[in-house]
């Protein structure tokens, strides 16, 4: 019987590559989540055809605490043994100095970032306690281990994502549930036209003069921490391109 990921924001980037990168090992059925029902169609259709798993397309927003609660709960029991969660949905809107950022962005990306996190986290905790075994990863970023100018409050949302992730840790030592936290460094997927609304120009702009991970690079480190041995966990990984250094720091040529 194949072991159950559940990967939130899988309509594009990470999510997308993830689906891809459990599908292509093997072993695993995988749920697939994001708000945008045609894309999670297209790619259960996509996954399927080419790997012999099913997926479960499963539509709703991270930051409706209701909506995430009716469509966990009310999961077909085949579907709730869920062995991995990925905590991947997020985003960020807006690159603006403190006071000329927008509080509507600010609000999104803490309801996304953070409270859909802690929603999607709390409603399938119930199914990895019951089994004394489970494994959460959650994306983080490089914007969660140092602060840059205009990050504000994306920053600090992923600086709270860094902080659940070793608070879930500590606490759910006793469940044996291991939680790891991924904190990628520029990474070209939607990400950068998602924050500067869809402005391609300013977007493709970010990873001038340096080659930017790609979705899959970090796809495959993600895999990589569920392959450990059972006994082993990895806590915290950062990774980013080879010409970044931190969340500041780029050699551009
Ligand atoms: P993408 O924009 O390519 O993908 C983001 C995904 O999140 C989409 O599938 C989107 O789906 C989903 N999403 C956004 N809001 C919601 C919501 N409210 N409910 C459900 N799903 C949602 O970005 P990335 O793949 O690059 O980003 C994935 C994660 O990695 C994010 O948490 C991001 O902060 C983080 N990250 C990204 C880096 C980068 O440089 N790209 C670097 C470090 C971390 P839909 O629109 O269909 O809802
Ligand atoms: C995304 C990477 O550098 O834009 O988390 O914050 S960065």
């Amino acid at each position: 019987m194949n072991k159950i990921v559940f990967i939130t924001g899988a309509t594009s980037g990470f999510g997308a590559a993830c689906a891809q990168q459990f599908a292509e090992a093997g072993g695993y059925d995988i749920i697939i989540n994001g708000r945008r029902q045609e894309r999670l169609l297209r790619i259960q259709k996509d996954i399927e055809e080419k790997f012999p798993v099913n997926v479960l397309p499963l539509a709703f927003d991270v930051s409706k605490r209701q909506d995430v609660m009716n469509a966990i709960h009310t999961l077909p029991d085949a579907w709730k043994n869920i062995s991995v969660l990925v905590n991947n949905a997020g985003l960020a809107l807006g690159r603006d100095l403190f006071e000329e950022a927008n509080l509507d962005e600010w609000e999104t990306m803490i309801d996304t970032n953070v409270k859909g996190l802690l929603y999607v986290t709390k409603a399938v905790l119930p199914f990895m306690i019951a089994k004394k075994k489970g494994h959460i990863i959650n994306l983080g970023s490089v914007a969660a281990k140092e602060v840059y100018e205009r990050g504000n409050v994306y920053c600090a949302s992923k600086f709270s994502v860094e902080a659940i992730s070793r608070s879930m840790r500590i606490d759910l030592l006793r469940h044996r549930i291991k939680v790891t936290a991924i904190h990628p460094g520029a990474a070209e997927t939607e990400f950068s036209l998602v924050r500067f609304n869809g402005d391609a120009a300013k977007a493709k702009a970010i990873y001038d003069g340096f080659k930017p991970l790609t979705a899959k690079d970090v796809a495959e480190v993600i895999y990589y921490c569920t392959t450990v041995p059972e006994h082993v966990c990895i806590n915290d990984l950062v990774l980013t391109p080879l010409q970044q250094a931190d969340a500041i720091y780029f050699h551009k040529e």
